[in-house]
């Protein structure tokens, strides 16, 4: 048994400015706790001289670095490298940026102490947890819709969170596949947890250096969210990604189905119109996250295929369209109710053609 009680992991890039402030604020907040506690920092190899700033802090804290050089940068992948290099089998995970209060970690250590089966998470969102109001709209609305998004996955508020721990002996032997940013969420989806343990935080903005979150992170996002679908609901994940990518195709549609009628054309032609902008849409949505890791054909052949497919899907589409309305008073009176079922007959269509030809995936 190590005698250390409880490793910090802190995941870093270019964090040298943030790294001193947060180990003494670690100290200070755990200055009369009766556990002890390491401070493991996990560097990407950042250009900024972080390696002679933490072992100038080593003399004064139990704190040390560890660079991988072994691997791309990556943030998860840092975090399980922290992980493993744990002296302790408790491991909390937080930022350097101090957007996590480390006055938190003895409400976490003890949630842990009490229940070792659980995963405990800094919430920004269960009562009496906030978050800066500073955070931009886009930002806002982003973690709002990729919370959304995590929900048939976990039980839990806040499952974007990077403030978080757990007993590692609950991960041993459970293959994870981790990538980008969200590396809580496939510890608590993949993990041999009891449940999730959520403990209010005051979250702050990073007041020094910049955020690393980019639009590259958002797709690795979509693509963890598939793989994570996958594993937890087998081929009925790929046909629910497939069904949210195809929701936002819809919403497209319905946009360009009214603006054409506004611009004059004939609601038939409207719809004959609108499905390309739709279709196009989620092609390349589908081509970013839901099949973003099966083998890629040339893009051009690909594009082809895709078109000669979505041909025969527009055909149903806009045939079950034009029959409805033409034949039935009732759909051309609510001829939404035309556009939805058009959609639903060729959606079905082009998943099984999609799964099977465009995108094909040679199971090995
Ligand atoms: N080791 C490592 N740490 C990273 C990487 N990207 C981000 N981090 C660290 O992960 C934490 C969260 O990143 P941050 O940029 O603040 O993301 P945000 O809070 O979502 O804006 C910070 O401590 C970063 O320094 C990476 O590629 N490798
Ligand atoms: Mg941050």
């Amino acid at each position: 048994m190590s005698s250390v009680d409880l490793s910090i992991v802190v995941p870093t890039y270019c964090e040298a400015d943030n790294i001193e402030n947060l180990v003494r604020a670690i100290g200070k907040a755990l200055a009369h706790v009766s556990f002890s506690h390491e401070i493991l920092v996990v560097d990407d190899d950042s250009p900024d001289g972080i390696v002679g700033v933490v072992e100038r802090l080593s003399e004064e804290f139990p704190v040390r670095i560890l660079v991988p050089r072994d691997r791309p940068r990556d943030l998860s992948l840092s975090v399980m490298d922290g992980i493993q290099a744990a002296a302790s089998e408790r491991v909390l995970v937080m930022d350097a940026d101090l957007s996590h209060p480390p006055d938190c970690i003895p409400a976490m250590y003890q949630a842990l102490e009490a229940d070792p089966g659980v995963f405990v998470l800094g919430s920004r969102y269960v009562e009496s947890g906030s978050f800066d109001r500073d955070w931009s709209l886009w930002r806002f609305f982003n973690s709002h819709i990729a919370t959304l998004l995590t929900r048939p996955l976990v039980n839990c508020r806040d499952p974007m969170s990077g403030f978080f721990a757990f007993h590692r002996t609950r991960i041993e032997g459970v293959r994870l596949n981790p990538i980008g940013y969200k590396i809580g969420l496939e510890l608590m989806v993949r993990g041999r947890f009891t449940g999730v343990r959520e403990i209010p935080i005051r979250f702050q903005d990073r007041a020094i250096g910049e955020s690393k979150m980019n639009f590259t992170q958002q797709v690795y996002f979509l693509r963890h969210l598939r793989r994570l679908y996958t594993a937890r609901f087998g081929s009925l994940g790929e046909f629910i990604n497939y069904g949210l990518v195809g929701a936002s195709g819809f919403i497209v549609d319905l946009v360009f189905y009214f603006l054409f009628q506004w611009l004059g054309l004939s609601h038939q032609w409207a719809r004959a119109l609108s499905f390309w902008p739709a279709v196009s849409w989620n092609w390349q949505l589908n081509r970013a996250a839901t099949f973003g890791e099966r083998k890629r054909r040339p893009r051009a052949r690909q594009w082809m295929e895709f078109v000669l497919t979505s041909l025969l899907g527009f055909t149903l589409n806009w045939g079950v369209y034009v029959t409805l309305t033409g034949r039935y008073p009732f759909f051309d009176d609510y001829r939404l109710l035309a556009l939805v079922a058009g959609i639903g007959v060729a959606s079905v269509f082009n998943f099984v053609m999609s799964s099977l030809y465009v995108y094909n995936e040679k199971r090995l």
